[in-house]
């Protein structure tokens, strides 16, 4: 293979977010989240599992922050727990929440990371979910005072915040489909959820600008490759209407300011009610977009979404390996959108690790993985995609939501019985990328 050489200052770094690796669920003042409370909920976590602990990371930053430097990482982007911050949601901020965001900061920054910040990966405060959650529109400045409060703190060290992460996962897997926190089940209810995180996010940036004009501000969306099952021009006009009417939820009212009208026809009644001045909230310009993706569906026009592809790879968490998806994914959004600079803010796989005798972590399927969506990345790159740099999922193996901690997605291994670290041979080869700026 050629090696691929990417530009000098390449943002090369690795996720991770609060509820999946923190731990210390319930210290130092911190409030419960949705997810403590689900998690705590039986049946609702495969074994049982919790964020009780999980990678103890609250505790042990400072080792995880030395392993991020002996992978050379450039950047570091982790999320806050709201809670943590403020116990109820509003009203009393907790200084002990603030001071360990604050020592992580200034411990990444020591270490040479820059730290780029997640202001919600889903661990929303149980206290405000009791009053009307998402729903409600009344709590949606909430959002943005959180926002200021961090913001205060850490603007002076932190360049690049991001409101959202997966915003569509809060509203589907949240609302829709019941399969995360808070575990409801109702559609219209996923869309109006849909239809407020845009609010929130724009009361947000507004916000973080009130603090300090000079913060680069982006969101953080999930945007999987929709490709057509053949070149017939039914299944091409099939997937370009899964992929209107269901993928551009976000990305539509972000950069076109109004939704699209796919969406709008196939939602029906279902579609969500909006106010005045909405869409120019939400449409405001931000410095840079989050993409994560991991993954395509593909799509026929007389069977839906086809699943498996025969001669596939599949991951642990049964989703398709197709790199060039990704290549696919990221010209279509720059193509249809006026795109601020975008960020690879995850990609990653899970795969069964085992420890082999030699005490090392062979992942090469992870490894491998890594290899292809780098190289697809370059070339969307090379296609004119103006990507600024690109963080794996994740740092550490952590709580895989519902999942709880059967699927590994780590660069570094973690043994949650002793909570040691191991960094995997794709840890080892991806410093070398990093040291390099090359991938072979
Ligand atoms: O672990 C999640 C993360 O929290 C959000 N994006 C997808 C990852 C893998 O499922």
């Amino acid at each position: 293979m050629t090696p691929t050489k990417f530009p000098t200052q390449f943002l090369w770094g690795a996720a991770t977010a609060s509820y999946q690796i923190e731990g210390a669920w319930n210290e130092d003042g911190k409030g419960e989240s949705i997810w403590d409370r689900f998690s705590h909920t039986p049946g609702k976590i495969n074994n049982g599992e919790t964020g009780d602990e999980a990678c103890d990371h609250y505790h042990r930053y400072p080792e995880d922050i030395a392993l991020m430097r002996q992978l050379g990482l450039k950047a570091y982007r982790f999320s806050v727990s709201w809670p943590r911050i403020l116990p109820a949601g509003t009203g009393r901020i907790s200084e002990a929440g603030l001071d360990f965001y604050d020592r992580l900061t200034d411990a990444l920054l020591a270490a040479n990371i820059e730290p780029f910040i997640t202001l919600h990966h889903w661990d929303y405060p149980q206290a405000l979910f009791e009053q009307g959650g998402w729903i409600n529109r009344d709590n949606l400045p909430a959002f943005a005072d959180y926002a200021a409060v961090l913001a205060k703190r850490l603007g002076d060290r932190i360049q690049r915040w991001t409101t959202f992460n997966e915003p569509g996962v809060i509203a589907w897997n949240g609302y829709a489909d019941g399969e995360h926190a808070p575990g409801e089940k109702d559609i219209p209810k996923a869309m109006q959820v849909t239809h407020n995180l845009m609010v929130a996010h724009g009361l947000a940036v507004q916000a973080l600008r009130g603090v300090d004009p000079k913060l680069e501000i982006g969101i953080v969306l999930s945007q999987w490759g929709v490709d057509p099952a053949s070149d017939d021009p039914a299944d091409i006009a099939a997937a370009d209407h899964a992929w209107n009417a269901g993928e551009t939820a976000f990305l539509h009212p972000l950069f076109t300011g109004h939704y699209h009208p796919e969406m709008v026809e196939a939602l029906g009644e279902k579609f969500p009610a909006t106010r005045p001045g909405d869409m120019a909230l939400i449409a405001q310009k931000l410095d840079f977009l989050g993409i994560n993706s991991y993954s395509r569906s593909v799509i026929s026009a007389s069977q839906g979404r086809l699943s498996p592809i025969p001669g596939s790879e599949y991951t642990e968490m049964n989703w398709e390996v197709c790199a060039p998806a990704f290549r696919r994914v990221l010209n279509r959004i720059n193509n249809n959108y006026r795109v601020p600079p975008i960020y690879i803010t995850e990609n990653g796989a899970a795969f069964p690790d085992k420890i082999s005798p030699d005490g090392h972590i062979h992942d090469e399927r992870r490894l491998d993985y890594l290899r292809q969506h780098f190289t697809q990345v370059r070339l969307a790159m090379q296609d004119g995609v103006d990507i600024r740099g690109y963080f794996v999922w994740s740092l550490l193996d952590n709580f895989e939501w519902a999942f709880g901690f059967s699927k590994r997605f780590g660069l570094i291994h973690v043994d949650f019985e002793t909570q040691k670290r191991i960094i995997k041979d794709s840890g080892l080869w991806y410093s070398h990328v990093i040291s390099t700026n090359t991938v072979e």
